[in-house]
């Protein structure tokens, strides 16, 4: 199938501002993902199907090539490690910060820190490159908590408006990226399907442009 292209695109919060930058590309979904079940999804391009994935899914798809195509958030980007990928497009959307916090007023510990986050790959880079020793606990969800209880002396996680930190007794401390959306490509399908690829990502370049 070196003709037709499958799109990887996270469920959630970026899924919304997807879809308009992808219609520009000529790439409109058939269904109404919001009332479908489908995983799969025909487009207006009888060449292109979209796949709506969780947003940690998204760079697996298409780093083994099952999608040629993805669309993730830089933080899930770094904490996959991005082997097998391109990353040619900022899609300047879903604009967050990847920030340490820690229990409001609290100083930071000066010997090992405990660190809770769901991104581990990233903590462990980002604590090791700032040479302090971290001990890193995997969480799934609810990071804010982990300070106050005393699970964790710090968290690593998103930040946009701060409203989350403020809600539980947090601060944020360090910023350890400036993260947006970008769109993804398998290695091996950019040079196999070179010319409708390049085609997707200069059409979806050009409304990003737009939105300036
Ligand atoms: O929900 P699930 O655990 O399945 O997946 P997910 O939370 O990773 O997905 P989703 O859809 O919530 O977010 C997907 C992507 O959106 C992230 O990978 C980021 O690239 C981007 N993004 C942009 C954000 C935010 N803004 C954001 N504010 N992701 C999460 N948040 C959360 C953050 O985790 C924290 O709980 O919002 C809260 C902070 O917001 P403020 O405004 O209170 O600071
Ligand atoms: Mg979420």
């Amino acid at each position: 199938m070196t003709d037709s292209i499958t799109i990887a695109l996270s469920k959630g919060r970026i899924l919304e501002e997807t879809l308009p930058l992808l219609a520009e590309a000529g790439i409109e979904l058939v269904d109404d993902v919001n009332k479908s079940r489908k995983l799969v999804f025909p487009t207006t391009n009888s060449h292109v199907r979209v796949l709506i994935l969780r947003a940690t899914d998204v760079p697996t798809y298409v780093q083994y090539g099952a999608a040629d195509l993805g669309v993730t958030g830089k933080d899930t980007l770094m904490e996959h490690g991005g082997e097998g990928l391109y990353e040619p497009l900022d899609l300047n959307i879903a604009r967050c910060r990847l920030m340490t916090a820690g229990a409001k007023g609290c100083p930071v510990p000066t010997g090992r820190l405990k660190v809770a986050t769901k991104f581990v790959n990233l903590a462990r880079r980002y604590y090791a490159a700032q040479g302090r020793q971290a001990d890193i606990i995997k969480l799934y969800g609810a990071m804010e908590l982990a300070p106050i209880l005393g699970l964790a002396d710090e968290i690593v996680d998103i930040v946009d408006t701060g409203n989350t930190l403020k809600a539980n007794g947090l601060e944020a401390r360090e910023l350890i990226e400036h993260i947006s959306t970008r769109l993804i490509v398998n290695r091996a399908s950019m040079k196999m399907k070179h010319e409708r690829i390049n085609l997707i990502i200069e059409m979806m370049s050009a409304a990003v442009e737009k939105r300036r």
